[in-house]
């Protein structure tokens, strides 16, 4: 049986931990990537806590949603896993419109491109329309790593280095949480201090910007290289939503057509301060 199979024949079960009941803020549009599930890397229980606190009239799923690649080595896909399934098919059909661009280590949905299932749409790009009569190209950003020619993602993220750098940061974020203290990404520092990494991330922004400007679109929306991003090249905006293993971001549009990054790990510091200053 190969993974979207077996994902899909997971589904029938149900969630595992049962939806939040707390009141969720609502946006016009939210833009999450690099979920990576069927990874140790995945942030699910802070993801499972961002869907459980947030809506929106429209959800992109901007790319490597599951991870296939490591799917296919061994199979891995605990319940937080699939409850992280569950709740965005909840959320199509209580009607968000769900749009999933697969990125390349989601790329066997790519043969889908065009078809819906269970109401989520499958694109290979999209075009959004902001509020405010902006047009955001929609993608997953992958495609540029052979225009960034210096340093190839890629390379970096198969790096045995790196994924040495994401257990750790498993492990680190284990021990934080037993001694309840927030999450801290120690990639996302690391990489801030690899001259290469930063050098690379700098590029690819630069890349992708440029197309979105020959394409004739106001801006651009990816994720990919796991960094989220507020930029300006010229008159293009270049936004990246980030990722949930290491920085664990998410992208929103609010109703006026304003754009913010919301960090995940301090919101939830944020109402636990809040939760702590009202019972004292
Ligand atoms: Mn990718």
């Amino acid at each position: 049986m190969n993974a979207i199979t077996r994902i899909a024949a997971a589904q029938a079960s149900g969630p595992a931990f049962p939806e939040a009941r707390r009141e969720r803020r609502r946006y016009r549009t939210i833009w999450v990537s690099d979920i990576h599930l069927g990874t140790r890397g995945c942030n699910a229980a802070m993801l499972i806590d961002f869907l459980d606190s947030t809506d929106s009239e429209t959800m992109y799923l901007v790319g490597d949603i599951i991870d296939g690649w490591r799917l296919k080595r061994s199979w891995y896909w605990p319940s937080a896993h699939n409850d992280i399934v569950w709740r965005v098919m909840k959320r199509a059909k209580r009607g968000t419109r769900v749009v999933f661009i697969p990125g390349n280590h989601d790329e066997m949905f790519r043969q889908f491109a065009g078809l819906t299932f269970g109401g989520i749409e499958i694109r290979r790009n999209a075009i959004h329309e902001t509020a405010d009569g902006r047009r955001l190209m929609v993608t997953h950003g992958d495609e540029f790593d052979t225009v960034v020619m210096c340093h190839r993602w890629l390379a970096f993220a198969g790096d045995a280095a790196y994924e040495l750098l994401m257990r750790m940061n498993v492990v680190i974020n284990t021990v934080r949480q037993w001694f309840d203290l927030p999450y801290w990404s120690l990639s996302k520092h690391a990489k801030h201090k690899v001259k290469n990494a930063v050098e690379f991330i700098s590029r690819f922004e630069e890349a992708v910007a440029h197309d979105a400007g020959e394409r004739g679109v106001d801006g651009v929306v990816c994720g990919h290289i796991h960094t989220a991003e507020i930029r300006q090249f010229g008159e293009i905006v270049y936004y990246n939503d980030g990722d949930w293993v290491e920085g664990c971001t998410a992208l929103v549009e609010h109703f006026d057509g304003r754009m913010e990054v919301l960090h995940w790990a301090d919101e939830i510091a944020a109402r636990r301060q809040t939760a702590t200053a009202m019972a004292a």
